[in-house]
């Protein structure tokens, strides 16, 4: 059993949470669930927590599940399904949904869940030496977390195809190439950027991102007519919040916003 499966820090205006198996590449386990649920639940709950940054410890992001919890000591498999209901489903729902934006430094390998949980996430900064693979082709798996829904999305059908059905690793440059990820940056400059990111949206007018976030992900199964509507409602929300009247204010008055976050005056 390992102490501290995740590691989170506070920062100013943002939370660091380290995927933390080391060992194991960083993959999943119950308890990894189950901190990482509590944490991200804490993220939600803290109005002064305007971003998120994720990321694993030692070599590698995250490995996806854990395949020695999915073995018996006879060797034999179980059924599958439990777990994605109960953790990996909600997380990634979680990840899209929380009130702030989510960067991924991904530092090292991301494979399996590992890979499509780092895809969920809204910003996705890669070290150079860092890799993608849609390992469930290897294994009899398909590709779960999203991965189905991502991959389309962001590369298109051809690439996505190729990715999910020969498990390929795929570097991070290529990746950034292909529009997989945001960027991908030397290993040594990784944090640096990935920080920089998280503390310019501890500074930023949260609300606004959040309903951007929102509409973003809305968008896949809307027409233009029904995301016009939305985007309405969105911006009627979004010039409810004292960040919109500063944002005016500082512009006209020539000067830097200071902006709060907040949703109500
Ligand atoms: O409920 C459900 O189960 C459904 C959900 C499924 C979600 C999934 O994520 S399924 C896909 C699971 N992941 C994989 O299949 C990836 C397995 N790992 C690998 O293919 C390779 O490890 C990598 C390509 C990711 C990295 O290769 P490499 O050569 O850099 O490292 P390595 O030597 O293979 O791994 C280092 C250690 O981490 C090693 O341990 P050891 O031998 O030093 O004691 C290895 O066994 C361990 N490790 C890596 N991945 C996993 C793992 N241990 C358990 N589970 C892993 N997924």
């Amino acid at each position: 059993m390992d102490e501290h499966p995740i590691l989170v820090e506070r920062r100013a205006g943002y939370r660091v949470i380290t995927l933390n198996r080391p060992q194991r590449l960083n993959a999943f386990t119950e308890a990894m669930h189950q901190a990482l649920k509590a944490a991200l639940a804490e993220v939600e709950e803290d109005a002064d927590c305007r971003a998120l940054l994720i990321t694993g410890a030692g070599r590698g992001f995250c490995a996806g599940q854990d395949l020695h919890d999915r073995l018996s000591k006879a060797g034999e498999t179980q059924v599958l399904g439990g777990a994605l209901e109960a953790y990996y489903n909600p997380l990634v729902r979680k990840l899209r949904a929380l009130p702030v934006p989510v960067v991924a430094a991904v530092n090292g390998v991301a494979a399996g869940a590992g890979a499509n949980i780092a895809l969920a996430c809204d910003i996705v900064l890669a070290a150079r030496s860092a890799s993608f693979i849609q390992a469930f082709a290897k294994i009899g798996l398909i590709p779960d977390c999203g991965g189905t829904w991502f991959l389309p999305r962001l590369l298109g059908p051809a690439r996505a195809r190729a990715l999910a059905l020969t498990g390929e690793s795929l570097p991070a440059e290529t990746a950034a190439a292909w529009g997989l990820i945001w960027k991908a940056v030397a290993d040594a400059e990784l944090m640096d950027e990935a920080h920089k990111l998280c503390r310019h949206f501890a500074a930023a007018p949260t609300v606004g991102l959040a309903l951007t976030k929102r509409l973003l992900d809305e968008s896949w199964s809307s027409d233009l007519e029904t995301q016009l509507d939305l985007e309405r409602e969105a911006q009627r929300e979004a010039s409810l919040t004292p960040d919109y009247t500063e944002g005016m204010r500082a512009f006209v008055e020539k000067r830097s916003p200071v902006f709060t976050g907040r949703r109500g005056a």
